[in-house]
């Protein structure tokens, strides 16, 4: 895609920094189109005849990242179905890609294969809050990965292996930076304040 069809930020945090909870705010606000990586890759998961299935499992429930190219097959159909189906609220497309990239090398093979990023936003949250939200998330959820084994996986990757992505692009000067402490309410006031004046 050309930057003149689609723009793209990221939203990246740590399990349970609220990524998929300001994104519907942002959609409902600005006309962003959300994809959650992560609900791609559940639907994938389930979907009949995936080849996926097995593989999705295992990595989601391991706390550990599912190789790329499934991924960004995954984003890249779901962004041109928006186009080809005239979806997309505004024009340029506007995409809130959610949880992606988890990696390095996903977040250099996203921007020559599909499209550059426009910025990321990184919801900064220890881990004690995070782990607190996502317990209590898991006594509802089904998700396979809200129990404690999973989400202390699932920290120790981000740490590892997500955070260097925020770093690489905090040194473009590409990144807004957000607590994610407090209500809901408060980190989109401070979301809302951080992205005032960016154009997009
Ligand atoms: N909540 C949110 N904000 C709150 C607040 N301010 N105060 C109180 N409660 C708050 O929020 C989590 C919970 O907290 C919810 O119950 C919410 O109501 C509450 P949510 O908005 O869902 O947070 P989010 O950051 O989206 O948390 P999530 O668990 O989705 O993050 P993960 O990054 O762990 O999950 P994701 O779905 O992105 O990935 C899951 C797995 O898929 C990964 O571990 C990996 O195995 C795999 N994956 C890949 O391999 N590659 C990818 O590109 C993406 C995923
Ligand atoms: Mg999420």
């Amino acid at each position: 895609f050309s930057p003149d069809e689609v723009t793209v930020i990221f939203v990246l945090g740590g399990p349970g920094s609220g990524k998929g909870t300001q994104s519907e705010n942002l959609v409902r606000d600005y006309g962003f189109m959300h994809l959650s990586a992560g609900d791609l890759l559940r639907v994938e998961q389930v979907r009949e005849g995936s080849e996926y299935g097995d593989l999705i499992r295992n990595h989601i429930r391991e706390g550990t990242i599912v190789p790329m190219e499934v991924t960004v097959v995954l984003l890249s159909n779901a962004m041109s179905n928006t186009l080809v189906n005239g979806t997309a609220n505004t024009s340029p497309a506007r995409f809130l890609i959610d949880g992606f990239p988890r990696k390095l090398d996903q977040a250099i093979f996203f921007e020559e294969t599909v499209c550059p990023s426009r910025m990321t936003l990184f919801l900064n949250c220890p881990e004690d809050v995070m782990l607190a939200r996502l317990l209590k998330r898991g006594e509802t959820s089904g998700r396979d990965d809200d129990n404690i084994e999973s989400i202390r996986k699932r920290f120790r990757v981000f740490e590892k292996t997500s955070m260097p992505v925020v770093h690489m692009y905090e040194k473009e000067g590409k990144v807004v930076r957000v607590e994610a402490t407090g209500t809901k309410e408060d980190v989109y006031a401070r979301i809302r304040e951080g992205i005032e004046g960016k154009s997009i």
